[in-house]
């Protein structure tokens, strides 16, 4: 809680000092899922106040900033993201995306509140938020028969420098002019963080869809980034799922949004599974290629549902065996990347460290599956990591240390929820 308190900003969290002073997406939906059990009316905030960046078509941008002169790159002035009209003026916002797991906080501030009338009425605020959001995805990003839902950056995956991305930017060239200053390394160790190399790519990205004044319809015709990830998939399958349960709680029509996560379901079983990795993969839709690269976000769809029984067991054995470490006799976690693959580095950020909010979608998926033994190992490694190492964004999977930001919200936020668990 102390954590959570020290990077509450008055009306949002966020995700630790120094490094990221905004509020960010998916980390604003983990952090009201802990205020959920025991700050009702703060979880709410947390929500409304990322809603509060949301644009008139639906996009829920991926940063809604807080202070236009902090030190971010890239800060509100390089994204120009008011050359879009669908844009709110107030507050300034990124022009992309990242994971969808607001209905899944909503729907948890509506279970775990004390005040379930307050909650109600809460529900029924955000879910035209929620549905705008949602049909943005739908209409935006969702131009295949397989129903898979695409992402035009590896910021929006959330997993920015993972080893899934490495083909798809080496297609990109290299910046020609560096006219820009990264701020990250101000605040963070290089070695923890992605490379130079990396941050052209993204930069280019940016300035790609800023060309075409963040129109979708216009950047899906010239990006040369399109992939549709596995853990974006299944959280949208959830998200999809949780939206519909919140319908029916506040007597709306659910049936689009069961339609929806059923039929990406479907998608993701026929495109993106893999007899030989007995995993799912990611899909790159630019080269019609599968990306056969093992992570720790590939299990996440035993969060969504989406595997059959053959399909799961297949999958928590492989996990067992390759992708998930033992770092001492009780303590079992997975990190980010294989740590059999060459590419593996264990203090890099998403290509090997250890996460806590994908090994909570992780127990998640164990205990939805039955694998009750592992989960409860699980969540009490999650639970242990940090009490010995501290609140961090990741862990050395050799060692168990924290590195990256310390006092890391979604940390903090996440442990909260497994202890609270009933
Ligand atoms: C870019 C805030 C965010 C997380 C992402 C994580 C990292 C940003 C960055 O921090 O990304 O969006 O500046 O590196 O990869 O998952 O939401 O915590």
């Amino acid at each position: 809680m102390g954590v959570l308190e020290g990077n509450w900003l008055g009306y949002a969290t966020r995700p630790s000092p120094g490094l990221y002073p905004h509020q960010w997406s998916w980390d604003a939906a983990f952090v009201a899922i802990g205020y959920s059990h025991y700050a009702q009316e703060r979880a709410e905030a947390e929500l409304r106040s990322l809603f509060s960046g949301q644009w008139s078509n639906g996009l829920l941008p991926h940063i809604v900033f807080t202070d236009d002169h902090a030190d971010y790159f890239p800060g509100p002035d390089f994204w120009q993201t008011e050359r879009n009209p669908y844009a709110p003026r107030r507050p300034r916002t990124s022009g992309i995306v990242q994971p969808p797991v607001h209905a899944t906080a909503a729907l948890a501030i509506y279970r775990h509140a004390r005040d379930r009338d307050r909650a109600h009425r809460f529900l029924e605020e955000i879910l035209p938020r929620l549905a705008a959001w949602h049909w943005y995805l739908r209409r935006e990003r969702i131009r295949n028969d397989d129903h898979l839902v695409e992402i035009w950056h590896p910021w929006e995956s959330g997993m920015d420098n993972s080893p899934l991305w490495d083909e798809a930017l080496n297609r990109l060239l290299p910046e020609q002019v560096r006219d820009w200053v990264r701020a990250d390394l101000n605040h963070a160790k290089p070695e923890e963080r992605p490379s130079d190399d990396e941050y052209d790519r993204y930069v280019q990205l940016v300035k790609l869809f800023r060309e075409h004044n963040y129109h979708p319809e216009l950047i899906c015709r010239v990006t040369p980034f399109a992939i549709a990830d596995v853990l974006y998939n299944s959280l949208w399958v959830q998200a999809n799922t949780d939206l519909a349960e919140i319908c029916r709680i506040v007597g709306a029509d659910p049936t689009s949004f069961e339609r929806w996560a059923d039929e990406t379901k479907a998608g993701m079983r026929r495109r993106l599974w893999d007899e030989e990795l007995s995993t799912f993969v990611d899909f790159d839709l630019i080269t019609k290629e599968p990306i056969c690269t093992r992570v720790g976000a590939a299990y996440a769809p035993l969060y969504a549902g989406v595997p059959t029984r053959r399909q799961a067991d297949a999958m928590v054995d492989q996990l067992t065996r390759t992708v998930g470490v033992q770092l001492d006799s009780t303590t079992w976690m997975v990190p980010s990347f294989d740590p059999r693959d060459g590419r593996f580095r264990p203090t890099n950020y998403w290509r090997g460290p250890i996460w806590i909010n994908v090994n909570w979608i992780l127990y998640r998926g164990l205990k939805r599956y039955g694998f009750d033994r592992l989960a409860e190992t699980l969540r009490r490694s999650m639970i242990e990591l940090p009490r010995r190492s501290g609140f961090f964004e990741h862990y050395d999977p050799r060692s168990g240390k924290g590195q990256g930001a310390s006092q890391f919200a979604w940390t903090a936020a996440l442990v909260l929820d497994l202890l609270f668990e009933p």
